[in-house]
């Protein structure tokens, strides 16, 4: 492909044409990227049109195009938000200074791992998720798998053309590395935890999208809070697309319990495993999964690297510009659930050192809205029980509650207890065997697996029985 055909291919906001050499460092990532994509993106339908939204620009009639294509045709570009004139830092021991346009040579380390951190997050999705065209539910549904693909790629795209354009050798390095560590794999492994755990099916891919991209939507928007201002810039166009990936996860959760109610009525049974629904109990074993690993991934409770972040002015909290406080924090203190011998308490601790502990905060709320929406759908059927997040010191493996065992409800229990208990809590091999069992493709037109409900509306103003995905 020569240079011109990658600037046509590359929709972007970052001059691309006037910088030769990032040019030449993406020309060359490229490839390996179609190649990677080849291999770990959606197993099957490549050759399909899908029908996509595509970004490409950055105001409000370019960021959200829809058309058919081939996935490996989309254009996967780089978009900042539109620069914040005479950007201040917000935060930390640089408060006030004009926010960087460069990388501050003493800092180039540690934002450089907060940089693959975030990006190998992207394609680890992508990976986990390739098999589960092969099973969707619906066509409607088969397209919103790929719309969150195809803009995780996007968001691999985003970090490396930070870690190409700002990071010199270092950076193409770590670009290329990203394409080479796989999800789940023993000897190169993804970064993150949660990463490396398989997406077997769809309840797991829509729990996923619920809680694990909820974690990209509060780690994105401290991102967004940097004093390097083309990692604030890169991190808040992201978190518009990262709003549809939300939304496919907890509607699709949703439609999961609607439709277990909805057979739970019509055959005056709790037993809905006898009539191809999933039960509720074990969409609250998903919960209690899902949730759990994804609480790990804001680190520790206490951590030196989240005040080492903050002080240096490269990651914020939630929000930060909106909260009345000294944005510095030397001297704050904030509760933080700690292990109290045999139970957890709420200690003071350093606000800086807790800052990890904070974001989980604002995580944890958020998710308990999304609960509370599933909830009303139960109740609205008139059945009676309600879906509950674990506590959160519940089946950790990051942090203070790594090593004790918890119960949903937060009582610290011996190993013989867990042992006991741990199938009612969280998805046995019978669960997983069971819910993949109903895991088999449906790509009529307008059809809908039994085990779940129809959206409210379709993507775009389309009608339910659009051909999302054209298969012919
Ligand atoms: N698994 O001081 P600590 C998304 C490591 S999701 C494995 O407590 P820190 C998306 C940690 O690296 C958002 N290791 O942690 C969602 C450290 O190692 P070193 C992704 C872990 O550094 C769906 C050590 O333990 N973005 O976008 O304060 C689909 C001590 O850690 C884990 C980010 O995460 C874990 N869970 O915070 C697609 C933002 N947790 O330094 C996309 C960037 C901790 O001793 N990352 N460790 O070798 C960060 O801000 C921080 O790296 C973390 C960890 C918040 C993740």
């Amino acid at each position: 492909m020569s240079a011109t055909d990658y600037l046509e291919r590359i929709p972007n906001n970052v001059s691309l044409k006037d910088n030769r050499r990032l040019l030449r460092a993406l020309e060359e990532w490229q490839p390996k990227f179609l190649e990677w994509w080849k291999d770990m993106g959606p197993h099957g339908y490549q050759a399909k049109d899908v029908y996509l939204r595509t970004a490409v620009s950055v105001d409000t009639q370019g960021w959200a195009q829809f058309g058919y294509l081939r996935m490996p045709e989309y254009r996967w570009g780089i978009f900042l938000a539109e620069p914040e004139p005479n950007r201040a830092i917000a935060f930390g021991d640089h408060k006030g200074q004009p926010a960087w346009q460069e990388v501050p040579g003493e800092y180039r380390g540690t934002l450089r791992r907060l940089i693959v951190t975030q990006g190998d997050t992207e394609p680890a999705s992508v990976e986990q998720q390739r098999h589960l065209g092969q099973t969707c539910p619906s066509l409607y549904d088969l397209r919103n798998l790929f719309q969150v693909n195809v803009e995780e790629g996007r968001h691999l795209w985003a970090m490396v053309y930070l870690l190409d354009a700002y990071f010199g050798r270092d950076g193409r390095e770590e670009s290329e590395a990203l394409l080479q560590r796989r999800s789940g794999d023993r000897d190169k492994p993804r970064i993150l935890g949660a990463f490396n755990e398989r997406t077997p099916d769809w309840l797991s891919f829509f729990m996923f999208s619920f809680f694990t991209d909820r974690d990209g939507k509060y780690q994105l928007a401290s991102l967004a809070e940097s004093g390097f201002d083309p990692l604030a810039r890169t991190c808040r166009f992201m978190l518009t697309e990262e709003a549809h990936h939300m939304f496919v996860g907890e509607t699709g959760v949703g439609r999961i319990v609607q439709r277990t109610c909805e057979l739970m009525r019509a055959h005056r049974t709790d037993d809905v495993r006898a009539h191809g629904g999933i039960d509720l109990p074990t969409i609250q074993k998903y919960i209690n999964f899902h949730f759990s690993v994804s609480l790990d991934l804001f680190g520790s409770e206490i951590s030196t690297n989240a005040a080492n972040f903050y002080t240096l002015g490269l990651k914020g909290r939630f929000e930060e510009t909106k909260k009345d406080d000294d944005h510095r924090l030397k001297d704050a203190t904030y509760p933080v659930a700690d292990l109290d011998g045999e139970r957890v308490a709420m200690c003071e601790q350093p606000a800086l050192v807790a800052l990890n502990e904070r974001l989980r905060d604002d995580y944890v709320v958020d998710c308990a809205r999304g609960v509370a929406r599933w909830n009303q759908v139960i109740a609205r059927a008139g059945v009676d029980l309600e879906l509950t997040l674990p506590h959160r010191a519940f089946h950790r493996a990051i942090g203070c509650f790594g090593d004790v065992r918890v119960s949903p409800e937060g009582r610290v229990i011996s190993q013989a207890e867990w042992d006991a208990r741990r199938d009612d809590w969280l998805p046995t091999k019978a669960d997983e065997t069971y819910v993949g069992s109903l895991m088999r493709p449906v790509t009529e037109r307008g059809k809908l697996a039994n085990w779940i409900a129809p959206p409210a509306r379709g993507i775009n103003g389309q009608p339910m029985d659009f051909e999302y995905v054209r298969l012919g």
